[in-house]
């Protein structure tokens, strides 16, 4: 049974719940819709160079806000990439620069300031695709069923979403995987999403630190996904104040996001030797 994800980073091995108020719309029909193409990063196809090297950002607004995936069903049918992290680890501040928009999502110095799913929509080159701005785990100052519905409605979401393409999970360059960031990924990896570390805030490093603290995550990384024979997954470097790493980050989006629509639907879970097939 997968592990279900929560505010306090204790593992859990409870059942994942979707919560679904009376007042939220209907959830979608999931066994209706085609199966969800679910693939390893080290799957993926380049994208074509010419969009790599000149990618174009182009209309990037707001869209919707929602508790859970079933607030999500009015979206069309884009690839959507979920950016994941604890609280004040920059979600909101890589968005703004990932987008090209200064201000569309809102930061705050103080933690807990993103609550609900919301929804960006952009166009990387001629692609569409979505933004997921998820609430930041590990905030104390909320109670504890605010934490717990959190938890739960980041957990629907990462695992239900049909258009989910990729999910960024950012860590603090001061910091280093955690124990959420762990379960985080071993959870994903149960759901054969595919993912991204995103390392945040390089320029709080002295630059002299900021490529060997890049290279020991990249080492912890191959080292744990050596025993399960699965490809590291891949990382990158970044700050939203000085915006480096930034336009590599846009085109590893776009190539994943490619991957989404042209993968053929598969049964879903991708067991290890699919994945380096
Ligand atoms: N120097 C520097 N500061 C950053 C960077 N990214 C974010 N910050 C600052 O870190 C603080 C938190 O940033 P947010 O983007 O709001 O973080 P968040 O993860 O969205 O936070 P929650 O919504 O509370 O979970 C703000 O004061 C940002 O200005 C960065 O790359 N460099
Ligand atoms: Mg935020």
């Amino acid at each position: 049974m997968p592990e279900t994800l929560n505010q306090t980073g204790a593992l859990s091995r409870t059942k994942l719940r979707l919560m679904v108020k009376e007042s939220t719309p209907p959830k979608r029909n999931l066994a209706a819709e085609p199966a969800v193409s679910k693939q390893h990063s080290a799957r993926e196809p380049k994208p074509p160079a010419s969009q790599a090297r000149d990618l174009n950002v182009a209309d990037s607004r707001f869209v919707i806000s929602a508790t859970n995936n079933a607030g999500l069903v009015s979206l069309e049918a884009w690839p959507q990439i979920a950016v994941a992290g604890a609280s004040n680890v920059g979600k909101s501040s890589l968005l703004n620069a990932l987008l090209g928009r200064k201000g569309l999502v809102r930061t705050s110095k103080s933690p807990g300031c993103t609550r609900l799913l919301n929804v960006f929509g952009v166009s990387f080159g001629t692609q569409p695709l979505y933004f997921v701005d998820l609430p930041g785990y590990g905030y104390a100052a909320r109670s504890k069923s605010e934490r717990r519905e959190w938890g739960e409605s980041i957990d629907s979401y990462l695992s239900e979403s049909p258009e989910l393409a990729l999910v960024l999970i950012l860590i603090d360059s001061r910091r280093g995987i955690g124990p959420f960031e762990d379960q985080l990924i071993d959870w994903l990896q149960t759901q054969a999403r595919s993912m991204e570390i995103v390392v945040t805030k390089l320029d709080k490093l002295p630059k002299a630190r900021q490529k060997p603290t890049t290279a020991a995550l990249k080492k912890e990384l191959k080292a744990r996904a050596e025993p399960m024979a699965l490809s590291p997954i891949p990382l990158v470097g970044t700050s939203s104040a000085t915006g480096e790493g930034i336009p590599n980050l846009r085109s590893r989006c776009l190539r994943a996001a490619l991957t989404h629509l042209t993968t053929p639907p598969s049964s879903g879970v991708v067991t290890a030797t699919e994945a380096h097939a």
